[in-house]
Parts: C-alpha cells; sequence; structure tokens
C-alpha cells in the first residue's frame, strides 16, 4: 500500500478561490484606438481552478466575507467610497449605462490638479484611475471585494502555521494603488495579504512580483516603508505597461529607502536570464530577512502571452515554484495575470506543485 501513504504524504496547499469573480466581467477595453475584447475573462480563472482539484493540489475552499472597512489598511476611504458607489453613480448619470461599462476618458495629469475631486462622475473615475483598458462593471466592487477576502484568508492560513497558500482570485491587483486603479486591477490583494502579516506579526514581509508587467501599486503602497521590501522582474519599462514606473533606479523614499527593488529585463527574454534575476530578487529578501513572502503569482511571463514578450516554458514553472520553495518562507500566492487561457492553468499549477513538492 506504498502508494496510499504516498498520496497521503503529498504536501498539501489550500486554495481560496474567488467564487464571485464571473460578476466582474469586462465588455472591452481601448486598444491602439479601438475598442477590443478584454484579455482579462473569467475563463482565466476557471481554467485554473479546474486544474487545481484535478491535481489535487489541496482544500479548495471559499473566503468568508469581512467588513470593507479591512480594505483600509491599504486603499484610502475616499478611494473605496468611490469604487463601493460607482456602478450606481455610473447609471444614474444615464440609465443606458446600465449596458456598457465605465471607462475614464480624463485624468488630472500634465499639470492638472489632483488634489480637488470634482462632482463630476467621468472626472473622479479619471481621477482614481490611470488607464482606459481597465472596464469598472457592474459587479466590479463585489468581486474585487471577494477577491481581497480570499487574499486575507490566504495570509491568515499562513500567519497561523500553514507554510504557503493560494489566493487564486480576479480581477487581478497588482497596479492598483492606495487610491487609484488601473491595468484590469482595483483592489491590490497582494498588498493586502503583506499587510495582513505584518499585523499578525510578522516585522519583516517581503513581496515579490513576478508578473510580466511592474506592480506599479504595490510598489507606490509600500515605498515609503521599510517592514515590506518589494522585489519586481518585469518587462522593460521603457517598451513595456505601466511604462511611467519600474525602473531600476527606484529605490524606495525616506524610511524606505533601500527597501525596493526593480529587475527590468527587455522584451524577448527567455528562462535562463530570467531565473539569474529571480535568483538575485532571492538573495535580497534573504538579506531583508524577512518572515513571510508574498508572491504576485502573474503567469504572463509564458512565451505564448498575447500581451506580453518573456519567454518562459510552460516546463521552466515547476522549477520557479522550487526556487520559491528554497527561500525557506512561509508563502501567500495571489494570483495576477497570464492571458494564454489554454496553458494557464498548467502554468499557474506547475509553479504551486514545483513549490510544494520542494517545500516538503
Ligand atoms: C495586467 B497584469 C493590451 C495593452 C495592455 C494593460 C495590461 C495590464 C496587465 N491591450 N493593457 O499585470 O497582468
Ligand atoms: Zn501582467
Amino acid at each position: 500500500m506504498k502508494w496510499r501513504s504516498r498520496i497521503a504524504d503529498r504536501p498539501r496547499m489550500k486554495t481560496f478561490h474567488n467564487h464571485l469573480h464571473h460578476v466582474h466581467q469586462g465588455r472591452q477595453e481601448m486598444f491602439r484606438g479601438q475598442m477590443v475584447p478584454c484579455f482579462e475573462v473569467p475563463a482565466r480563472l476557471d481554467q485554473v481552478l479546474a486544474r487545481v482539484r484535478k491535481q489535487a493540489l489541496g482544500p479548495v475552499l471559499e473566503a468568508p466575507p469581512r467588513d470593507p472597512q479591512a480594505l483600509a489598511a491599504v486603499h484610502s476611504p475616499a478611494y473605496l467610497q468611490f469604487l463601493a458607489g460607482a456602478w450606481a453613480e455610473w447609471v444614474a448619470m444615464d440609465p443606458a449605462n446600465a449596458g456598457r461599462d465605465a471607462l475614464p476618458s480624463v485624468w488630472p495629469n500634465q499639470g492638472l490638479r489632483s488634489d480637488v475631486l470634482p462632482g463630476n462622475f467621468a472626472a473622479r473615475l479619471g481621477r482614481h484611475a490611470f488607464d482606459s483598458g481597465s472596464p469598472l462593471t457592474a459587479g466590479t466592487w463585489q468581486a474585487a471585494c471577494q477577491g481581497a477576502w480570499c487574499a486575507l484568508a490566504a495570509a491568515d492560513t499562513v500567519a497561523t502555521g500553514d507554510r504557503a497558500a493560494f489566493a487564486l482570485s480576479r480581477p487581478p491587483g497588482h497596479h492598483a494603488g492606495a487610491d487609484f486603479f488601473g491595468g484590469y486591477c482595483f483592489l491590490n490583494n497582494a498588498a493586502l495579504a503583506a499587510d495582513a502579516l505584518r499585523r499578525h506579526g510578522c516585522a519583516r514581509v517581503a513581496v515579490l512580483d513576478i508578473d510580466y508587467h511592474h506592480g506599479n501599486g504595490t510598489q507606490a503602497i509600500f515605498y515609503d516603508r521599510s517592514d515590506v521590501f518589494f522585489a519586481s522582474i518585469h518587462g522593460d519599462p521603457h517598451t513595456e505597461y505601466p511604462f511611467f514606473l519600474g525602473y531600476l533606479d527606484e529605490l524606495g523614499t525616506g524610511p524606505g529607502e533601500g527597501f525596493n527593488l526593480n529587475l527590468p529585463l527587455p522584451r524577448g527574454t527567455g528562462y535562463v536570464r530570467w531565473r539569474e534575476a529571480l535568483q538575485l530578487a532571492l538573495q535580497r529578501i534573504a538579506a531583508f530577512d524577512a518572515d513571510a513572502l508574498v508572491v504576485s503569482l502573474g503567469l504572463d511571463t509564458f512565451e505564448g502571452d498575447p500581451i506580453s514578450g518573456f519567454r518562459l516554458a510552460s516546463t521552466d514553472y515547476p522549477q520557479v515554484g522550487e526556487d520559491l520553495a528554497r527561500a525557506g518562507l512561509p508563502t501567500v500566492f495571489v494570483f495576477e495575470g497570464g492571458y494564454a487561457v489554454d496553458a494557464l492553468a498548467v502554468n499557474a499549477v506547475n509553479v504551486l506543485e514545483g513549490f510544494a513538492q520542494k517545500a516538503g
């Protein structure tokens, strides 16, 4: 009966999945002057969840809802108030808006004032956004909140003794800042998890963002803090979204100086060079002496990703998980990007299985 004990010994990781994710479903995003179908689709999560179950990664759970006040740990009250009521305001402007998503068209940049908050809804939509590619829909607030509860549940689980947990949610979170959305992200799940680990008593928490795109929201949230170290490996913002943050010389500010690490790599980078960056980031996390790790797990580093430019193969991802496990830290995985829907589930679960096997 050797096989039986082997199954029983199989390392297991809890997955908290966002069971309400499908109520957020953007219709179209602005791309090169046209409206195109959204890349960030519900099938992404459905596929990953099915594979988590198929591979028996571990228990699949829903997260208990919480008071939205919990989101104020990383988001501003004004932003949360705006997001909670945005859909109702959008429809109140014109009943026909119920059949359209809200997208901003004006922003307080280039010397315009962001310290005033106009009454006009379109103006406030732009004030709290940084791109026109992130549709705000009827279910966005509800889905984003439930995603945040998944991240917080995963953090709680890890803080109370589990070696690792997986927050499987969409919309993603790492582009969302204290008071803005963008890059398909509304609430910063990874930042909420990191902050929760701090509150649970971890003195130092590292966030490692391995999504193809720089986690500008997470960086901004922790930029002046020395208790959360942020490291990101991503497409060089000279050519890659989000363009206006993610450069090597962004080191943190004030007490946070020295606690931010950006490792931009050129479009076209393959696994060998990418892994060197991963090793460097993990060395810095070890030097920081982190007590816990949050991984912003984007799988858009995959060679087949339709909107990204690295060249990792499906067979590389188990070793990514092994390398992460070697850091030896309690680890919360937070799902971010990855748009090659057919390969996404294999790639995501490959990382988690590589981790689980190495972590034992
Ligand atoms: C979110 B996450 C494609 C243009 C890029 C924004 C990409 C957001 C990526 N039409 N739009 O980091 O995976
Ligand atoms: Zn991404």
